[in-house]
């Protein structure tokens, strides 16, 4: 710290000189709280987010795919875990937050609230769930806060593998029968719009963006992340022979890029305020898989106190 120098002023500096906010600096309380609430949905997105692929991992149609789509649901509680950490290293408890998920009063992507009801949905989850979670994540790296931006960028190479396998098992659809087409077309269908909306409320509806840009925890809006995710994906869409469901969706040569229609806005605050088609079974899920598993933690306890017990 410069001598003289403010935790504040510290802090201001910090974030103008794009250097990293540690635990142990000085921040604003907002800045901490912010964190803690954006990195808890994050971890509990992760979470929660095994579910509806877990969902095919015993219908998977090849062992290679099930190999695959079990590891991939073991990264997602991966970033999970350490996303919990990095929320740990802001003062706040793990047993704590899980406890505002299993309450309802912490959010979770709505994305995680629509159900998987083919073999498609696991293709079309790591093409456009995984592609748009890396959208927005690869700004996370840059983000002010050292813990956060750190894990974001382990988590997004996993993530990218993610997303290539999700193409590949459309891309495996698209050249198969006509009836495994249409599947693919069906699950683009059915993801394409809630895809757009994990995205957040336009910029002008947004309650966080303004402050959280200026404290660079957020570096590019949700809008323009949007626009950056329809602009990716449109080819990829054209490259797999599959029609995006959006009859508005045309290249503008002046903006140089794709304008697209409106999202149902009403549909997304239902699914984010908990009246998703599968929000209540998603949380019951988890809260029952939280109370079988109490043996193994209470296990996991007892094991490592008497293992500190026979150290000292
Ligand atoms: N769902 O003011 P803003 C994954 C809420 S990726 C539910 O714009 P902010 C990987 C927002 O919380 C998915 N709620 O908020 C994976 C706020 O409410 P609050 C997770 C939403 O924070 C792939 C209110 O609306 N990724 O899991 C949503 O500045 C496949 C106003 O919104 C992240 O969490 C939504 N979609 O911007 C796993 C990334 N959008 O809190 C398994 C980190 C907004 O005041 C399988 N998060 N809300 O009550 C972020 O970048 C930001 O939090 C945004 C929202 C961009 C999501």
């Amino acid at each position: 710290m410069g001598i003289g120098m403010t935790g504040q002023e510290r802090f201001e500096q910090l974030i103008a000189s794009d250097e990293k906010v540690e635990p142990t600096d000085w921040m604003p309380e907002g800045y901490r709280k912010t964190l803690i609430r954006q990195i808890a949905q994050h971890a509990h997105s992760e979470i929660i987010g095994m579910q509806p692929e877990g969902n095919w991992i015993t219908r998977a149609p090849t062992l290679r795919r099930k190999a695959i789509l079990m590891a991939k649901v073991q990264d997602e509680a991966g970033h999970g875990l350490y996303l919990y950490s990095a929320a740990e290293t802001l003062g706040v408890g793990r047993d704590e937050l899980v406890e505002h998920l299993h309450s309802g009063r912490h959010k979770y992507s709505s994305i995680f609230n629509y159900p998987t009801l083919t073999w498609a949905d696991i293709g079309a989850i790591g093409w456009l769930v995984d592609g748009a979670a890396i959208t927005n994540q690869v700004m996370l790296t840059r983000c002010s806060y050292g813990p956060y931006a750190r894990a974001m960028v382990r988590i997004c190479r996993e993530e990218s593998f993610h997303q290539r396998q999700g193409f590949e098992i459309m891309l495996t659809l698209c050249r198969g029968t006509p009836e495994q087409k249409q599947m693919a077309q069906d699950a683009l269908n059915r993801w394409w719009w809630p895809a757009l909306m994990m995205f957040g409320p336009h910029d002008t509806d947004s309650t966080h963006t303004q402050q959280s840009m200026a404290w660079k925890i957020k570096r590019v809006s949700n809008d323009d992340l949007r626009q950056q995710f329809v602009d990716m994906t449109v080819p990829q869409a054209e490259y797999l022979g599959l029609t995006i469901p959006d009859p508005e969706l045309k290249w503008n040569p002046e903006r140089g890029h794709y304008d697209f229609g409106e999202i149902d806005w009403d549909e997304f605050w239902r699914v984010v305020k908990g009246f998703g088609p599968e929000s209540r079974d998603r949380l019951a899920h988890k809260v029952r898989a939280w109370e079988e598993g109490a043996w193994v933690r209470e296990a996991a306890a007892a094991y490592a106190a008497k293992h500190r017990k026979e150290a000292a």
